[in-house]
């Protein structure tokens, strides 16, 4: 039996830059605070030690503002790593960056060759990983992305993201092998059938970017509806706050690569 798609023993995280207040955005609520996105940040490294994995912290990088979201430029597995190409040009060069780290982490290492991919579209669970075309995963990056997949053993399949969501994964999470957290938009689509699906309450969509770790689910703590669903259902819930990184579109799997090393 293979091992459960929530089960990690590390992750990468990059600490904010004081540029983050300039992060991309689709609708402008206003500007985040720096201190504000470090104590979420804090907060967030704090939750995933608990959880029983092992940080790695990257330093900050002032010249890419949305370079906290370490998930988007990369993917990683047990087998090893994809750098990818995300879809916003700010965001580019945030490959390069991550690079040697994973180089010195991975055993392998490929390269997305063509097309764009964010990790923020990418939902890994234990049969299949989940490709969400969205503005920032174009058909050339998924089906490029497939084939990288297959090489490290992985099956795939690629799905669509509603409209105007910015990344697959900011309308859903998994919470066990066969459970999914999902808005009720994404889910109406069908894309989650084989799966038991927990609907998020009408007004806190934003809390569907949830992230299981081992024994815990964390969630945004400014969703109390969600929170009280998903104790009610037997998660062991850890609620952190989200409210400045939710300014600048971002939710808790955002902050992490994630992955179970068995380097260790
Ligand atoms: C961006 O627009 O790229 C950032 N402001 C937010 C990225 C959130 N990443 C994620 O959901 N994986």
């Amino acid at each position: 039996m293979t091992r459960p798609a929530y089960q990690f023993n590390s992750i990468i995280a990059r600490s904010p830059s004081r540029s983050v207040v300039n992060g991309l955005r689709a609708e402008d609520r206003g500007n985040p605070t720096y201190e504000g996105v470090k104590s979420e940040h804090d907060a967030y490294v704090e939750a995933m030690r608990d959880a029983g994995v092992l940080v790695t912290l990257l330093p900050a990088l002032e010249a890419f503002p949305d370079s906290v979201f370490v998930e988007d430029p990369a993917l990683v597995f047990t087998e090893g790593a994809i750098l990818l190409r995300p879809g916003a040009a700010t965001r580019a060069k945030e490959v390069e960056e991550i690079s040697p780290t994973l180089h010195d982490m991975f055993d392998a290492v490929l390269d997305l060759p063509e097309g764009y991919a964010d990790g923020g579209d990418v939902l890994t669970t234990r049969e299949s990983v989940m490709i969400g075309l969205s503005a920032r995963t174009d058909k050339e990056g998924a089906a490029a992305l497939r084939a990288c997949l297959e090489k490290l053993g992985r099956a795939s399949e690629i799905v669509a993201t509603p409209e105007g969501v910015l990344h697959f994964k900011t309308d859903c999470s998994l919470l066990d092998d066969e459970t999914v957290l999902s808005t009720d938009r994404l889910a109406r689509s069908g894309v989650f059938g084989k799966f038991r699906q927990m609907i998020i309450p009408e007004g806190e969509e934003p809390a569907a970017n949830a992230l299981r770790v081992n024994d815990v689910v964390l969630v945004g703590s400014d969703f109390p509806r969600t929170i009280e669903m998903l104790d009610k259902a037997g998660y062991m819930v850890v609620p952190l706050k989200t409210t400045e990184i939710g300014k600048i579109d971002a939710g808790l799997s955002c902050m992490s690569l994630r992955w179970f090393s068995d380097r260790m």
